[in-house]
C-alpha cells in the first residue's frame, strides 16, 4: 500500500521566550534575556506548515504544552493558589520558573522517535516520546507529548505507543533529531539510522569535552528494540564529539536524510567512511551522500546558518526540495554552496526559504520544528483528521493566535500570574479545534 511522509510541526506555545536554558546550544545561550514575540513565532511556524500543505504534502500539527507548568512547580514544593505558586517561584527560583515556562515543545523533532509500519515486526507504527533528560525544561515534556501523540494516533490497530525510556542520563533520548529513515519507496522496509553522542556504560569510547552529549548509544539500542526493528536494517553511529563541542547539539544540526539521500557535513560522524559503508550496504546500491566539505562550509557556518537543519522534501512530482531557514541566504559561503549543490544535480532540485527567526534564536530551525511520520493510506485515514493542515484550519489557528498570544515576552513577564490564565484559555480552545480531548487535565 502506498505510503507518504507526513510532517507534524509543533505549534509554538503562548509563552515562547528566550531564557538561555540550553547549555551547548549556541543560539539559546546567545539570545538569553532577549525579548521574544510569541505571536510572530506562532505565525512563522504556521506559515511554514501552510506552505508545505500547499505543496501537496501531508502536514499535521502537534499542540503546544501547558506553560507555565504549575504542576511541575508544585512537585518542586511551591504551594498555594496557582498565582502563589508563580509568585513564590519567581522570587525564590526564577531560573526554575523560566524552565517551567519554556515553549520548547515546539521543536517536535525532539518529541519522539517514530518507526513506520514497514520497518516493525508487528506492522504497526511505533512511537516512543523522548525523555529529553539532559535539560530540565525539556525533561518535563514527554508525559504530555505521549498524551498528544495518543490523541492523534489513537487507533490501536495501527499505532503502538511506548512510554519514554527511563528518565536518567544513561538513557538520554532526544528523539527524531538523532534519527533518520532511509528507503527506496516509503512503503518498503527502510533502514533506520540512529545517532548518539556518547556511551553511558562504557568509558572506553570518546565523548565531547566541553558541551554535553545529550543522547546515548544505550537509548538508541533500547528504542530499536522497543520498535521491533530488524537488526539488519538498523545503523547506529556516533556523532563526532568535536562538533558537539562546537555547538552541534543534535545530529539534525549537521545532517539530514530522506529516501536514499544523506546530506551532511564531512565532520558529522565519528569514523564517517565506515558509517557511509554500512549505510550503503544496508540501504542498497543507489544510496547517495551529498557531503559538504569544511573548505566550503565551516562548522560555525553550519551552526549559525542551520544549513543541515533543513527539510529534504519529496514533492508530488518527484522533485526534491530543500527547505531552509533565511539565515542560509544571509551567509555568503553557505548560499554559494547551496547553488553549487543544486547545479550539480546530485539529488536536490530546488530550495525554499522560510523566515523562522523567532525559533532560530533559540536554536530551532525548519527540521527541529517537525516530526516525520511515514503513513500508508489506511494509517493516514486513522489519524485524527482535525490535526491536519488545510486552508480553513490555517485561518482558524491564525485568528486563535491573534486572540490569545502576546506580542512580547521578557524575563519579567514570566513572573506574571496572568500568563498561566491566558495560556490555559488558549489551550482549552485549541483542544476543541484539534479535537484532542483532555490531554492537559492531569496537570491542573
Ligand atoms: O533543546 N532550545 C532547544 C532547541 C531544539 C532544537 N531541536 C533540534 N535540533 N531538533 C533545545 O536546545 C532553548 C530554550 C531557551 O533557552 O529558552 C531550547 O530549549
Amino acid at each position: 500500500m502506498k505510503a507518504r511522509e507526513a510532517n507534524f510541526d509543533g505549534l509554538v506555545g503562548p509563552t515562547h521566550n528566550y531564557s538561555g536554558l540550553s547549555f551547548g546550544n549556541v543560539a539559546s545561550e546567545k539570545n538569553q534575556a532577549n525579548q521574544s514575540n510569541p505571536k510572530q513565532a506562532a505565525k512563522q511556524g504556521l506559515a511554514k506548515m501552510k506552505a508545505l500543505a500547499d505543496m501537496g504534502l501531508v502536514q499535521g500539527i502537534l499542540a503546544p504544552q501547558e506553560r507555565p507548568d504549575v504542576h511541575t512547580l508544585r512537585r518542586l514544593g511551591f504551594m498555594g493558589s496557582d498565582a502563589n505558586v508563580i509568585e513564590q517561584a519567581a522570587k525564590q527560583a526564577p531560573k526554575v520558573l523560566a524552565a517551567c515556562c519554556s515553549a520548547s515543545s515546539m521543536w517536535t523533532a525532539n518529541a519522539a522517535t517514530v518507526s513506520p509500519s514497514a520497518d516493525t515486526a508487528d506492522g504497526k507504527v511505533h512511537f516512543t516520546p523522548a525523555n529529553l533528560t539532559n535539560k530540565f525544561h525539556r525533561s518535563i515534556e514527554h508525559e504530555t507529548t505521549g498524551r498528544i501523540l495518543q490523541a492523534i494516533f489513537a487507533d490501536k490497530k495501527h499505532f503502538a505507543h511506548h512510554p519514554a525510556l527511563p528518565a536518567v542520563e544513561h538513557f538520554g533520548d532526544e528523539g527524531a533529531a538523532n534519527h533518520t529513515r532511509f528507503c527506496h519507496q516509503y512503503d518498503e522496509q527502510g533502514v533506520e539510522f540512529f545517532v548518539y553522542g556518547r556511551h553511558a556504560f562504557d568509558s572506553r569510547y570518546s565523548a565531547p569535552k566541553k558541551y554535553p552529549a545529550r543522547h546515548t548509544f544505550e537509548a538508541c539500542k533500547a528504542v530499536a528494540r522497543l520498535h521491533q526493528l530488524n537488526g539488519d536494517k538498523v545503523v547506529i553511529a556516533q556523532q563526532n564529539p568535536d562538533v558537539i563541542d562546537q555547538g552541534v547539539f543534535h545530529n539534525d544540526v549537521i545532517a539530514v536524510g530522506n529516501k536514499n539521500v544523506l546530506f551532511c557535513h564531512e565532520q558529522a560522524f565519528l569514523n564517517q567512511q565506515d558509517v557511509y559503508n554500512e549505510l550503503t550496504a544496508k540501504v542498497g546500491g543507489n544510496f547517495k551522500v551529498i557531503e559538504v566539505p569544511t573548505s566550503a562550509v565551516t562548522i560555525e557556518d553550519a551552526v549559525t546558518s542551520y544549513l543541515f537543519n533543513s527539510q529534504l522534501l519529496e514533492m508530488p512530482n518527484g522533485e526534491t526540495v530543500l527547505a531552509l531557514p533565511e539565515e542560509c541566504r544571509n551567509n555568503e559561503r553557505v548560499w554559494a554552496h547551496v547553488q553549487t549543490i543544486i547545479n550539480a544535480k546530485q539529488g536536490i532540485d530546488k530550495v525554499q526559504i522560510f523566515d523562522l527567526k523567532q525559533s532560530m534564536a533559540n536554536g530551532g530551525g525548519p527540521a527541529c520544528l517537525r516530526l516525520r511520520v511515514v503513513l500508508n493510506e489506511q494509517e493516514l485515514q486513522a489519524v485524527n483528521q482535525s490535526t491536519l493542515m488545510n486552508d480553513i484550519l490555517f485561518n482558524r489557528l491564525n485568528s486563535w493566535v491573534d486572540s490569545h498570544y502576546r506580542d512580547t515576552i521578557t524575563d519579567a513577564d514570566l513572573a506574571d500570574p496572568q500568563l498561566v490564565v491566558e495560556s490555559r484559555a488558549a489551550l482549552d480552545e485549541l483542544t476543541q479545534i484539534l479535537d484532542l480531548g483532555s490531554v492537559y487535565a492531569f496537570q491542573r
